[in-house]
């Protein structure tokens, strides 16, 4: 590892006492590593050089890059790493994508030094912040118009702030059965005088996500979350769903998850939040599919009746790292607004704002839309040839960017344990291999969030680098092999020397 600075090399050296899960994992980084070595050297001579990752530098970026690798070789060393991993292995995490280097440009401006509190052109805090408004009104503008929403707010730091923002905004915290002291635990009569507004939404290993109720997250904390599952053919219940709101009147119904590679039925949600004894509100997390969505290549829950629908604007959509809530109810608006500002948030991230109103710009054309039909279309024949290797898939397909792999039953065997495969595992193997993917829960998982029954990938990077059915039908392959062999150094060697070609043939250019 020549290449890589001593302060890097040394996070990869086994650790004295160690558990035996963990010097795994720290031994897949170190393969990871050794790997990409002979890559880094360029990755970060074209960075200096202002080609591949940054070809359109704004002001003295690639002076700032080369001094860097001088003065801070360490961090630099880190920074050409990842570079090298990006480029040399697939992706496949289906909450990634590859920002533009537009939006990357963007990202570097002055906009990131700015704090603008406050919201319209007349309504900041500080004086000095024109420039920056009329970022944020082109960004709100796009918005409304790509989603076909009346309101629109961009300030939210991320998916997970912009969720809490709705709750707060929509919803009466209070105690719930996951709140705690400094104690401990608060004892039931004291939340059963204090109730937290109820939602209904989908369980974590059903594919629902962290701030959608997991009993570590504020969300349970401060309000009650019950949560509906899915179908024994992996589709949500919404039989479930309606009786579960029939007795449990909740407040919201939350509908969109993280892990769940479906459309959905919003007018049967609609209609169930209408038949409550009290109209519940009905919001949408769109995160993982609002490209899909903004593309007209999945249903828009807008037009089915929601009254809130929240994205992050870094997945499917390709943005830089941010948040959209977006409504046709002008009351929710006003209160989602207080909520991020000053309720939740001080300043906004302008940079990421701006590079928000470039994505939605971009969203209106067909270069986008021919983008994210290639994310589908590769993740349906993706589906498919996993399929047609004997890998069952949770569903049995998909219909946006993401496939579940349900490991168990399938005779995968981890070889050094002799024992089944599980999730964590199987994104070791494939990541010693250049394949990129995460593990999962999946319905009815047995197994902790930490180990996991199952593994998730997407083709949000795949479409980006301009692949199609081929090498989905390629890469089905290689997971295949790497699974039916998982801990087998001699396989994983070999698959990477496959994707290490794949990689080549096929450049991150955007
Ligand atoms: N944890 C992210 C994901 O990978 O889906 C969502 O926040």
């Amino acid at each position: 590892m020549a290449d890589i600075h001593d302060g890097v090399r040394k996070y990869v050296e086994p650790v004295e006492g160690e558990k035996a899960m963990s010097a795994r994992s720290r031994a897949t980084i170190a393969t990871t590593f050794t790997s990409l070595a002979d890559h880094v050297e360029g990755a970060l001579k074209d960075l200096i050089a202002g080609v591949g990752g940054v070809d359109t530098p704004p002001l003295d970026d690639v002076a700032v890059l080369a001094s860097l690798s001088a003065t801070d070789p360490e961090l630099t060393s880190a920074i050409a790493l990842n570079e090298a991993q990006w480029r040399n292995y697939l992706v496949m995490i289906p909450s990634m994508n590859v920002a533009r280097k537009e939006v990357r440009a963007i990202l570097s401006s002055r906009l990131t030094d700015i704090y603008a509190e406050g919201f319209d052109i007349t309504g900041r805090y500080y004086t000095g912040t024109g420039p920056s408004s009329v970022v944020e009104d082109l960004a709100c503008e796009r918005a409304k118009e790509v989603f076909g929403a009346s309101f629109a707010n961009v300030q939210a730091l991320s998916g997970a702030p912009a969720n809490v923002a709705v709750y707060l905004a929509l919803l009466t915290p209070g105690l719930s059965e996951f709140t705690t002291t400094r104690d401990g635990q608060i004892p039931t009569e004291n939340y059963a005088a204090n109730p937290a507004d109820r939602v209904l939404a989908l369980g974590l290993a059903e594919g629902g996500h962290l701030t959608h109720g997991l009993f570590l997250n504020f969300s349970a904390k401060f309000f009650d979350f019950r949560h509906y599952g899915v179908t024994g053919e992996g589709f949500v219940d919404y039989d479930q769903m309606e009786r579960m709101a029939n007795e449990m009147q909740p407040a919201m119904i939350l509908v969109g998850a993280s892990a769940y590679p479906r459309d959905y039925d919003y007018d049967r949600v609609r209609r169930i939040c209408d038949s409550l004894e009290a109209p519940a509100i009905f919001m949408v997390d769109m995160a993982h599919y609002a490209g899909l969505v903004a593309a007209g290549l999945m249903k828009n829950p807008l037009e089915y009746g929601a009254d809130v629908v929240n994205f992050t604007t870094h997945k499917t959509l390709g943005g830089p790292r941010g948040a959209i809530i977006l409504t046709n109810d002008e009351k929710i608006h006003q209160k989602v607004r207080t909520a991020v500002f000053p309720g939740l948030q001080g300043g906004a991230h302008f940079n990421n704002i701006a590079g928000i109103a470039w994505i939605l710009g971009f969203a209106r054309t067909q270069a986008f839309k021919d983008l994210q039909k290639l994310i589908q279309d590769n993740a349906s024949v993706l589906s498919e040839a996993l399929q047609e290797n004997g890998i069952k898939l949770c569903s049995g397909g998909t219909d946006n960017h993401l496939i579940l792999i349900d490991l168990r039953g399938q005779d995968f065997t981890f070889q050094p344990t002799g024992k089944d495969l599980n999730g964590r595992q199987a994104s070791e193997c494939l990541e010693r291999s250049g394949l990129i993917i995460n593990r999962n829960g999946v319905p009815g998982d047995t197994r902790k969030p930490w180990v996991t029954s199952g593994i998730r990938m997407g083709t949000n990077v795949l479409a980006a680098r301009g692949m199609g059915a081929p090498e989905m039908e390629e890469i089905a392959g290689l997971v295949h092999r790497v699974l039916t062999n998982a801990g087998d150094p001699a396989v994983e060697a070999e698959v990477r020397e496959k994707v290490f070609a794949l990689t080549a043939k096929y450049p991150l250019t955007v």
